[in-house]
């Protein structure tokens, strides 16, 4: 196989589940640029509509879904209608998610329970639906778009950082459990990405100064800047492509040093 096969999606069909924009959109893109045919899903007909927009502008004839992630009836169908129109799922991407920044104690439980259904039962529900037919097909791949938070907390974000902390340990009971069916579970983790989800967290302060938190991620991460979703294209690629065939369970960290990093020394 060559070097540049090795990293191709030619002929594969793959699903990004929140791939209207932000993380999810630039994945879709990069796999249609590396020749995969492209299925996503959104909540938001508006969404959608402008997500399939831009999609063509980029020239690629992307297939959109309303589907919301957490109702699993819903996923089955839309997982049928893919296979019938572009063929079996051969790559999965759980990268539909939200966050909710609230102090724990100041939380409502439905509020806490919202966030962990889209971020980590939802990819169990997704997953569910895609693995059968991998496994009758002889391989797949799934990346679960996991997080900074599935390795540390931090203030506001509990629920977030609950699921995205078992989101990697689903990634890594679906390499334990299907891993012999061919199929490799891994996950991304991006750094702080610069996306409408952090918008809040970059917002000019009313007397045009930037946002604390801008400051504070800028000087914790060594590449000394927030991340871009296309920092994002070349990790997602490998983790679907034959080039990571023999990677499995692993959390991919795509994050400008963050994870390895003290902070700035007095
Ligand atoms: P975003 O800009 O808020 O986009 C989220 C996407 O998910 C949208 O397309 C949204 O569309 C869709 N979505 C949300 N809930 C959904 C549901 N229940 N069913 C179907 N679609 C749903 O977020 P992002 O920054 O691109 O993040 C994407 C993923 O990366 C998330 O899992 C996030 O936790 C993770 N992540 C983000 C960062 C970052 O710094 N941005 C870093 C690490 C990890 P609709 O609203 O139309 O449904
Ligand atoms: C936050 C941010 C982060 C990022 C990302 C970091 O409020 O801390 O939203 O959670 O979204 O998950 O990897």
């Amino acid at each position: 196989m060559s070097y540049l096969d090795m990293f191709s999606l030619d002929h594969k069909v793959a699903l990004i589940t929140g791939g209207s924009y932000g993380i999810g959109f630039a994945i879709a893109k990069a796999y249609a640029q590396a020749g995969a045919k492209i299925a996503f899903n959104c909540r938001s007909q508006v969404h959608l509509d402008t997500a399939l927009a831009d999609y063509r502008a980029q020239g690629i004839d992307a297939s959109g879904y309303i589907c919301d992630v957490t109702d699993e009836a819903a996923v089955q169908t839309m997982v049928a209608d893919i296979c019938r129109n572009l063929g079996t799922i051969d790559i999965l991407v759980n990268n539909a998610g939200i966050i909710k920044r609230v102090p724990m104690c100041d939380m409502e439980a439905t509020d806490f329970r919202q966030v962990v259904d889209i971020d980590l039962v939802a990819p169990f529900i997704v997953s569910k639906a895609v693995i059968p037919a991998m496994i009758e097909k002889g391989h797949g791949k799934i990346i679960n778009v996991c997080s900074m938070m599935s390795e540390l907390g931090r203030e506001t974000v509990s629920a977030y950082a609950a699921a995205k902390g078992g989101l990697k340990m689903l990634t890594r009971n679906i390499c334990a459990e299907y891993g012999s069916a061919n199929i490799q579970c891994n996950g991304i983790g991006p750094g702080y990405i610069a996306t409408p989800q952090t918008a809040p967290l970059r917002q000019r302060q009313p007397d045009g100064s930037r946002h604390p938190f801008d400051r504070f991620i800028v000087s914790k991460t060594p590449a000394g800047r927030w991340g871009e979703t296309k920092d994002l294209e070349g990790p997602a690629v490998f983790l679907a492509s034959a080039a990571s065939d023999f990677v499995n369970g692993q959390i991919l960290y795509a994050d400008g040093g963050i994870l390895a990093y003290l902070g700035k020394q007095p």
